[in-house]
């Protein structure tokens, strides 16, 4: 239990979040109502018994259902307030936020509407507490590099508001050499590279993430202990994970909390951070993420230090910035 008090109170940057994620139940609800849309579900408990999933795509399936109540430029400032004002209760004093564009202009509604509700909350949140935040764009994998490019062409005008760019969605056969060309163009406009890989994947996309797109950051990785040279290559880069454990356990990539293998990535020394991915689907937001790995592990209090300075070593802020949090 003292480490479960040093976990939530030692200050944390959470960098692998997905906005649409973080759609509570009764805010889906809420916003279907006043935006007169009808839900497949009736209750939030007939929609909260639909959260079991067998794999990712069980999931995504969901996921993408549940953001398609988002309509208004105030719908996304909503989603992203609430947020914030959850782990901002939680320690968490830097955030680093993907959205999924095409998941929302796939539905008519435009990329200015979609950006300018989220950073309308995320510099409230920096004026209000002095939080700090970067903002990533991220692709879905599993459409096609056209709708990569086109996607990239809209996102021009607003790049000062973007720090970098991802890859999410359905991991298995849409490997990251699928996104080539785009992430290339990315990396010729300045932006930062993270990818989703070894979630489901093999370790061959973890090698394709490094080597053919030149990734800034690893979003989970888990499968990346599975090729130890691959491990040295990464420790060599000095590539931060970011590791999702109640992600994990709900998608199934891992057995249970007590055989996640953050742990075994820090003995290796490698660079795991602690998020929480899609915290209204998947049981809780960064603190009981730190929870379930502290109840079910034998994690020390020196591993949660590190975790939480990973975190900020990880992140996309100046040097300035990041040794005011270190
Ligand atoms: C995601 Cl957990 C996860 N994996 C891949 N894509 C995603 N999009 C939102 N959550
Ligand atoms: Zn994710």
């Amino acid at each position: 239990t003292e480490l479960l008090t040093l976990a939530e109170r030692m200050p944390k940057a959470e960098l692998h979040l997905h906005l649409e994620g973080t759609l509570e139940p009764e805010q889906m609800f809420q916003i279907a109502k006043r935006n007169n849309i009808l839900l497949k579900y009736h209750s939030i408990e007939e929609l909260q018994a639909a959260y079991q999933f067998s794999n990712l795509q069980d999931f995504l399936d969901l996921y993408y259902q549940g953001m398609s109540v988002l309509l208004k430029e105030e719908d996304f400032y909503d989603l992203t307030m609430a947020y914030l004002e959850k782990v901002h209760a939680q320690n968490v004093v830097h955030v680093e936020l993907f959205f999924d564009p095409q998941g929302h202009l796939a539905r008519g509604i435009a990329f200015d509407i979609q950006i300018n509700g989220i950073t309308k909350a995320l510099t409230e949140a920096e004026q209000k507490w002095g939080m700090t935040y970067q903002l990533i764009m991220s692709f879905l994998r599993h459409l096609s590099e056209e709708s990569a490019f086109e996607t990239l062409d809209l996102a021009k005008p607003f790049l000062d508001k973007i720090t970098g760019v991802g890859l999410d969605s359905s991991e298995l056969n849409h490997p990251p050499e699928k996104f080539s060309r785009v992430f290339q163009s990315c990396k010729d406009l300045g932006l930062k590279i993270t990818v989703h890989a070894g979630e489901e994947g093999p370790p061959d996309y973890v090698w394709q993430a490094l080597d053919i797109l030149n990734v800034d950051r690893i979003d989970h990785g888990n499968r990346a202990l599975e090729d130890t040279q691959l491990t040295s290559e990464i420790l060599r880069r000095r590539l931060t994970l970011t590791v999702c454990p109640l992600s994990n356990l709900k998608l199934c990539v891992v057995d249970s909390m007590a055989s996640h293998p953050i742990q075994k990535m820090l003995q290796l020394n490698l660079n795991a951070t602690v998020n929480s991915d899609d915290p209204a689907y998947f049981g809780g937001y960064m603190n009981e993420n730190y929870r379930a790995l502290i109840q079910e592990s034998n994690l020390t209090e020196d591993e949660l230090y590190r975790l939480a300075k990973n975190s900020f070593a990880g992140a996309w802020l100046s040097t300035a910035q990041k040794n005011h949090y270190l």
